[in-house]
């Protein structure tokens, strides 16, 4: 199973125009809402601080973009870029999940927003640790929030009532050793709802530091339960703009939507363009339930 690019990649470039995201732009978060696509993508200057930029699509193929960015570098613990942003929506807030990046390290933080234009800063969310990827559940499980996030190589999971305390972490996913997953192993966007259990999307790295996706279920009552997991990528480097760029041979998500019953990934090009690659949501899950499950990794 693999996903099909979209024909008009990548659909998303560089604007020189603007010195903000003069370089690249790249791992987007994307909402379908009202009937319209929203991308906030992490955009980079010559001084490689990220910003994250706002723009609108009726296609979620053609966009137009904002000239100033929506999020940009105002605390300490970020002073050196906003980055990765995974949107969920959930409760009639728009939460946005982004990595901090300081001379202290990075950080995962949170942000809200009702417009997806001003964004209200939560701060950092798991204190005193390097840590990203991190994404949230689009509702309660079991009466708590739930989150995705990564302390390398693996993928794990945290519940909260407040959205801001994070306890009862656990591992839900590792790398597998001499595998394309061999180094490690992150979320993309926000995990999906669907009959089978929780779709996710996410990135794994070989030895050779190739970025790959992969596709997994997680059980719907305990996202802890991998049902079933992909044994070979959904997404691979091949395309020039996947293979040159900022850095080379990246495939990156950060953003999972269905429309219509279609499932649309957007993903970073070698950490300089946006794409899009898409798959019928039916397919997927009928190639995934023919994968075999995971025994609980913690
Ligand atoms: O350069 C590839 C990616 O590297 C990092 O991802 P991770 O630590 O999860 O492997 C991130 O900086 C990401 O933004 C970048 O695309």
């Amino acid at each position: 199973m693999r996903l099909e690019r979209h024909k008009h990649n990548p659909v998303l470039l560089p604007n020189p125009s603007h010195a903000w995201e003069a370089l690249n732009v790249f791992n987007a978060a994307v909402v379908h809402h009202n009937g319209l696509f929203h991308m906030l993508y992490r955009a980079q200057g010559l001084d490689y601080v990220s910003h994250i930029g706002y723009a609108v699509s009726e296609d979620g193929v053609h966009w137009a973009r904002l000239d100033t960015p929506v999020f940009s570098p105002a605390e300490s613990w970020e002073a050196r870029g906003v980055e990765d942003p995974r949107i969920t929506y959930l409760e009639g807030h728009f939460y946005m999940t982004y990595t901090g990046y300081s001379p202290i390290g990075i950080r995962a933080a949170m942000a809200r927003s009702q417009n997806l234009i001003r964004w209200e800063r939560m701060g950092i969310i798991l204190p005193n640790e390097n840590n990203k990827d991190h994404t949230l559940f689009p509702e309660k499980i079991n009466g708590r929030y739930a989150l995705l996030h990564r302390r390398p190589p693996d993928i794990w999971l945290a519940y909260s009532d407040d959205l801001v305390h994070w306890t009862d972490h656990r591992i839900i996913m590792r790398p597998r050793p001499g595998t394309w997953e061999h180094l490690k192993i992150g979320a993309g966007g926000p995990p999906l709802r669907t009959d089978e259990g929780w779709l996710i999307i996410y990135h794994a790295v070989d030895a050779n530091r190739v970025y790959r996706l992969g596709a997994a279920l997680l059980a719907l009552d305990d996202p802890g339960v991998v049902l079933h997991r992909s044994p070979t990528p959904i997404l691979e480097p091949t395309e020039v703009w996947e293979v040159r760029g900022d850095v080379p041979n990246v495939v990156f998500t950060c953003a999972n939507v269905v429309v219509d019953g279609m499932l649309y990934v957007y993903y970073g090009g070698a950490d300089r363009v946006m794409a899009l690659a898409t798959c019928e949501l039916d397919a997927l899950l009928a190639y995934l339930r023919q994968c075999p499950g995971e025994p609980a990794a913690a």
